[in-house]
Order: C-alpha cells, then sequence, then structure tokens
C-alpha cells in the first residue's frame, strides 16, 4: 500500500518551478538525469504518473528500465505478471512468484500499485476459457478472486476488476463470462472485488473509450453496479492513440461523461504509435503479411526529429487536456517505460522498431519528456 511522501514530491515541484532552472535551461538538464526533477514529481500535485512494469524489470534483467522506474514513475501497473494465465495457469495451482515481486517493488518504492487484471477473457487459460457450465465458471471467477485479490488485499491500491468487456458499437463482448452467465457476471465480479479487499479502489478498463458508443457501453457499466448497490471507483481509459488519433475533443467528451457518472478517470495504458497500420492502409487486407516490410516498418535505424516533434507536440496536447481535466483524473500510466520494451514493436506486426514511449532506446528521455516537464512548469 503506497504511504506517498507528498510533502517531498511537492517540495521537488517548488523547488523545480522556483529555484530550480528555469522552463528555458530544461532542454540542457533533460538529459542530466541525475539532477533534473521527475516527471512523478512534478506531476504529483495533479496525479500519479505510472508505468506498466514485466517480468524483465521484476527479475532485473533491464536494471536500466528499473532505474528509469523508479526516478521518474509515482505508480506501477503489472503488464503481465497478474492476468490469469500466468498467475493461475491450471485450476488451483498459483504461480506467485512475479506477482509477489511486482508488489514488493511497489511497496518498496511507496507507489500507487495497480491490479491488472482480475477479469479479462483474453490471457485466459483453456479451462476457463471451454467453461460452458454456469455453476463451474462462477465457482472458478469466485475462486480466483477471493484468491489473488484475497493475496494482495492492503496492498493493491485498486483493481482492474475487468477488462476490455465491451465492443465497439457499446455493445457486451461475446466473453466466455457473459456467453455463459449473462450481465449478471459483472456486478458479480465488482461485488465479490469489493467484499474481499474492501479498501482497494474498483475499475473497469478499456481501449478506445473516447469512440462516443463505446463511451455510452462505459456508462452503462458503471451505471448497472451504482444502480445494484456495487461500488465502481474508476473509469480507465487505455489511451493507445497514436499522432492524429483519436481527437482531443473526443478525448474530452468521455472524461466529462465518465466523470459525470460520479467516478474517477484514469489514464491506464498511455503510449503513442508512430508507424503505419495495417488498418488504416485502403485495399489492403489486414492479414497480408507485413513483416519484413521496409513500408511498414519506416525507421529501424532511429526517428527522425520531424517525428520525433509531431510525438512530443501529441503528448503535449493529450497532457495539455489532462491538466485541464485534473480534477477527474488520479492516474497517468504509460503502457512501458522505454522503447525497446513497449509491446508495440510486436503488435500489429512483428518485429517492427516502435517509438511509443517518452523513453528511448538508450534509456534517455525523449523530447516528450522535456515538453511534459516544460508544461508542468508552466501549468496555472
Ligand atoms: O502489453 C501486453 C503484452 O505484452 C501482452 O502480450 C498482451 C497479451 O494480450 O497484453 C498486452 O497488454 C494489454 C493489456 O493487458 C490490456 N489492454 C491492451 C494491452 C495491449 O494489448
Amino acid at each position: 500500500m503506497r504511504l506517498i511522501n507528498y510533502g517531498f514530491l511537492l517540495l521537488c515541484s517548488l523547488i523545480y518551478l522556483g529555484c530550480g532552472p528555469s522552463t528555458a535551461d530544461v532542454s540542457e538538464t533533460a538529459s542530466n538525469t541525475e539532477s533534473a526533477p521527475s516527471l512523478g514529481a512534478v506531476y504529483a500535485p495533479n496525479f500519479y504518473i505510472g508505468a506498466a512494469v514485466n517480468r524483465v524489470q521484476l527479475d532485473g534483467t533491464d536494471s536500466a528500465g528499473l532505474a528509469i522506474l523508479e526516478r521518474e514513475f509515482t505508480s506501477i501497473t503489472p503488464e503481465n505478471v497478474m492476468k490469469w494465465e500466468n498467475i493461475q495457469p491450471e485450476a488451483n495451482r498459483f504461480e506467485w512468484d512475479m506477482a509477489d515481486a511486482y508488489v514488493e517493488l511497489g511497496e518498496q518504492q511507496d507507489m500507487w500499485i495497480v491490479g491488472h487484471t482480475l477479469v479479462w477473457h483474453s490471457q485466459l487459460p483453456d479451462y476457463v476459457k471451454e467453461t460452458t457450465d454456469p455453476d463451474q465458471l462462477r465457482t472458478y471467477l469466485e475462486e480466483h478472486i477471493r484468491a489473488v485479490a484475497g493475496r494482495y488485499k492492503g496492498k493493491i491500491d485498486g483493481w482492474d476488476v475487468l477488462n476490455e468487456a465491451l465492443n465497439e458499437d457499446g455493445s457486451y463482448r461475446e466473453s466466455v463470462f457473459y456467453k455463459v452467465l449473462g450481465e449478471q457476471y459483472i456486478v458479480d465480479v465488482f461485488r465479490l472485488a469489493q467484499e474481499v479487499d474492501p479498501d482497494a479502489e474498483l475499475y473497469y478498463n478499456d481501449y478506445n473509450l473516447n469512440n462516443p458508443e463505446k463511451r455510452e457501453g462505459a456508462i452503462r457499466i458503471a451505471k448497472l453496479l451504482q444502480d445494484n448497490g456495487v461500488r465502481i471507483d474508476g473509469i480507465g481509459m487505455q489511451a493507445h492513440y497514436n499522432l492524429n488519433g483519436p481527437p482531443i475533443s473526443q478525448v474530452r467528451n468521455s472524461i466529462d461523461a465518465y466523470a459525470a457518472t460520479g467516478v474517477k478517470v484514469m489514464i491506464t495504458e498511455l503510449d503513442l504509435t508512430v508507424l503505419p497500420n495495417p488498418w488504416d492502409l485502403e485495399g489492403a487486407a489486414v492479414e497480408q503479411n507485413f513483416e519484413e516490410s521496409e513500408m511498414m516498418n519506416p525507421y529501424p535505424g532511429g526517428l527522425p526529429d520531424s517525428v520525433q516533434i509531431r510525438l512530443a507536440d501529441r503528448y503535449e496536447e493529450l497532457f495539455r487536456l489532462f491538466l485541464e481535466k485534473h480534477e477527474h483524473i488520479t492516474r497517468v500510466t504509460f503502457w512501458g517505460i522505454h522503447d525497446n520494451q513497449s509491446w508495440l514493436n510486436g503488435w500489429p506486426i512483428r518485429g517492427r522498431t516502435n517509438y511509443p514511449l517518452l523513453f528511448d532506446r538508450q534509456f534517455k528521455p525523449k523530447k516528450a519528456h522535456e515538453r511534459l516537464m516544460q508544461l508542468a512548469a508552466n501549468r496555472d
């Protein structure tokens, strides 16, 4: 459980804003990572700055990534180690080692610790996926939530209780849970999580939650829980975005609409792909094999300055909105620490070189990081 020293973080920010280097100096100091204030510290008055961590940081293989995490971030999310197939690969056989290491790291660093995720249709072992008997499926859900949320009771600050239960048109995804149990499973899993760890915040998390139709679906879930007397504390907008979209106005409208239902909003998986998307190519079949395609992997040797600047512009534009809406937003989490380790190097096309995060392959802060620092320094 996180016991952050706000005074210290605030002091760091104030030193930065007042007695520290002027904003004009930031470009010179940004690479001097030892003495520069951190992103987490300068945004502490508004929201946590989080990062997804993976096995390679937890087992020490990526020590440079771990050092960035400890210096710059105030919250963590487990990218994979708490997912059902990793933590309970067979019924009643749990693998706790990595998840324990994750929670320990968060406690050691006094971070806001997120649990991701209790219920998700993906990365789900076959024994659950193939269940057709409602009682059996309810038992699996109950045992899983009791075991996982129970083990970390009082340590996890907020759980992504349910992940990606919606289709793009706002209807329910035909997951095994929905097909076998109907809408009621949503109420049941939140109620159970609330019972098992009453002090943890409980979230619904999904991608494309800026889309108006999907937005309505998320609001329906929040209201369903509220109408049933079950707590939902927040809606997590994943924010896997690109250099051009989605429009800021859509993101703003969703933040406002979620806040109006009485829940907090968190940006939970932020990254910005800079590479072409096969779905955007007119006439190109998505199933076409683009591996080894130069057109689809245009920057294998480094990001041109012009794109680096566009990335910085886009991050700045998003953070301007997050600051504008800071009363509703409690956390902004990046989906990874540095570019080398991002899932976007392997999706939707394997083997590409992508640049979606704030730290580059040499573990140095990028232009976008510098801009976000300046933005914080100049905010009202
Ligand atoms: O980043 C994760 C990647 O390493 C995994 O292979 C993948 C498996 O589906 O999950 C990725 O994380 C996802 C997250 O848990 C939920 N939202 C979408 C993320 C990107 O796919």
